[in-house]
């Protein structure tokens, strides 16, 4: 085909399927269900994708009037997306239980062949969804420990984050992406909806080692530790940018093509932080490291942190390594320094 000609038809890309397929065949041992069960994800986010599109037309926007275990109001497309996730996990066939930001207990899909165990934060930062700000989804896979053929247990649900087999987010903003890792890096897609597929847009992506944006709700200074204080002011003595959305998604995913750190530290609100570690933290720990950068709870290796219970919250550094070393170093300063009234 000459030049021309070939200019006529550009290639459209790697579809998500695609792809899948050709790393399933770098394990030889795979057995297929993890790229299903990644499929199934999409699939899902496809769906609530076009919930989301419509909210605006169709009355899916607002509250739906209840609150979920965390208290918090529910929006309607919480509601939506927590089913329609659920329902495409238990439809695969691959994964046996599921905890869910807005589901109080386990739940059983009744697939007990299925080997794997899904955290899944369904929409979060879904108070902005009427204000037309990027919102997002946050997924971990573990698989189960307890034996094939029964219900997935407790156990099977707190792992710890190192144990993560997959784990990635779909971002719906100016165009809605699915970003994860199975542990040999990182790979964005972008959704074209005339197509109904994901294709490949972000091969291999990788985070600065440093950067200039940090992301923290300053609202909440006041109670910020006097190590966060400190490193706060750092950030402004570098004359770093100041970038925070609200929506966790949203700003991960910037400082991650971009660099920077995020922080959500405890507060005189969330005295252990906001953000849960199972179906927030977790996962997007699990990419930044894949992608070369950090994630700590402050004092150690987030992904090393030993979960006690489905909804537990924890304070969360993540970004750039340079960042997250610097901000510990400020916070480990706070934790040596010798309180005025103990001096000599
Ligand atoms: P604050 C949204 O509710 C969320 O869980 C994250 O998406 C977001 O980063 C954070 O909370 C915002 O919390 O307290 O700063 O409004």
């Amino acid at each position: 085909m000459d030049h021309h000609q070939d200019r006529l038809a550009l290639p459209v890309g790697t579809t998500l399927d695609r792809f899948i397929m050709r790393k399933q065949e770098d394990f030889p041992y795979a057995t297929g269900e993890l790229s299903q069960l990644l499929r199934d994800i999409a699939l899902a986010a496809k769906i609530v994708n076009r919930e989301i599109n419509r909210s605006g037309l169709i009355d899916v926007t607002g509250a739906y009037g209840q609150q979920n275990v965390q208290g918090e109001e529910q929006q309607k497309l919480d509601v939506i997306a927590n089913i329609r996730f659920i329902r495409a996990l238990r439809n695969g066939g691959e994964v046996c239980t599921v905890i869910s930001e807005e589901e109080e207990d386990m739940i059983q899909t009744g697939k007990n062949q299925g080997k794997y165990v899904v955290a899944i934060d369904p929409l979060d930062g879904s108070s902005n969804i009427d204000v037309n700000v990027s919102i997002g989804t946050i997924f971990s896979i573990y698989r189960r420990q307890s034996p094939i053929g029964q219900e997935g247990t407790q156990e099977d649900c707190l792992q710890k984050g190192v144990h993560q087999v997959a784990a990635g987010y779909i971002i719906y903003g100016s165009s809605t992406m699915l970003v994860y890792t199975t542990g040999a890096g990182v790979n964005g897609f972008t959704y074209e909806a005339s197509l109904g597929e994901f294709f490949l847009s972000h091969p291999n992506i990788t985070t600065p080692q440093s950067g200039s944006i940090y992301s923290i709700n300053e609202g909440s200074a006041n109670s910020f530790s006097e190590g966060v204080k400190q490193f706060v002011q750092y950030c402004k003595d570098q004359n770093f940018s100041a970038r925070y959305i609200g929506s966790l998604v949203a700003d991960f995913h910037r400082n991650l093509l971009k660099g920077g750190i995020y922080i959500y530290p405890a507060t005189a609100k969330s005295p252990k932080g906001k953000l849960r570690l199972m179906y927030e933290c977790n996962a997007l720990a699990f990419i930044v490291e894949q992608a070369g950068g950090k994630a700590s709870n402050g004092t150690k290796r987030l992904l090393e942190m030993e979960p006690t219970s489905l909804h537990e919250r924890c304070p969360f550094y993540i970004g750039s390594t340079d960042l997250v070393d610097k901000a510990e170093e400020f916070l480990t300063k706070e934790s040596s320094a010798v309180p005025v009234d103990e001096q000599a």
